[in-house]
């Protein structure tokens, strides 16, 4: 059903930190459900189409070098209202701005290093886990 996924990924740095399993935590104690998983390393070519809508960005370099630096977890998100739930629950791009008891205010380093990745829209939550699943590894 529309509107009821969403797409993460646990970012290099929350992998790096051993904060996988504290941030699934927060994911299922939220209400979501996990109907797709992978643990793997995205290369530069990857990292930079996945966020090709970025490219004009000044950010867009680093980004694309910083996602590509080690393993990620990618995962799809199932729950009412996934997207707009998610992105409250993961907190503001920028971890100083974001909430208390989000994801991004516990476990971000910086505006590049923020744990983690949540899609932005119900369209790009349809969008990006074509990225990363098969009709077969989805739940
Ligand atoms: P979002 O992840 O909260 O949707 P976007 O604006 O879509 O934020 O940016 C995508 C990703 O690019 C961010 O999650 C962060 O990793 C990185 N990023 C955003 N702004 C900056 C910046 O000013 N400097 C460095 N990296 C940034
Ligand atoms: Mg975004």
């Amino acid at each position: 059903m529309a509107g009821s996924t969403t797409f993460t990924m646990l970012k290099p740095d929350a992998v790096e930190a051993n904060n996988i399993g504290p941030i699934l935590a927060m994911i299922n104690k939220a209400g979501f459900t996990v109907k797709a998983m992978k643990y793997m390393q995205l290369t530069k070519e990857q990292a930079g189409l996945f966020y090709a809508v970025h490219k004009e960005r000044p950010f867009y370099g680093e980004l694309v070098q910083y996602m590509s630096s080690g393993p990620i977890v990618a995962a799809i998100l199932s729950k009412t209202n996934a997207v707009t739930d998610y992105r409250n629950l993961i907190g503001a791009t920028d971890p100083t701005k974001a909430d208390e008891g989000t994801i991004r205010k516990t476990f971000a380093k910086s505006i590049a290093a923020n744990a983690v990745h949540g899609s932005d829209s119900d369209e790009n939550a349809e969008i990006e886990p074509n990225f990363f699943f098969s009709a077969l590894e989805r739940f």
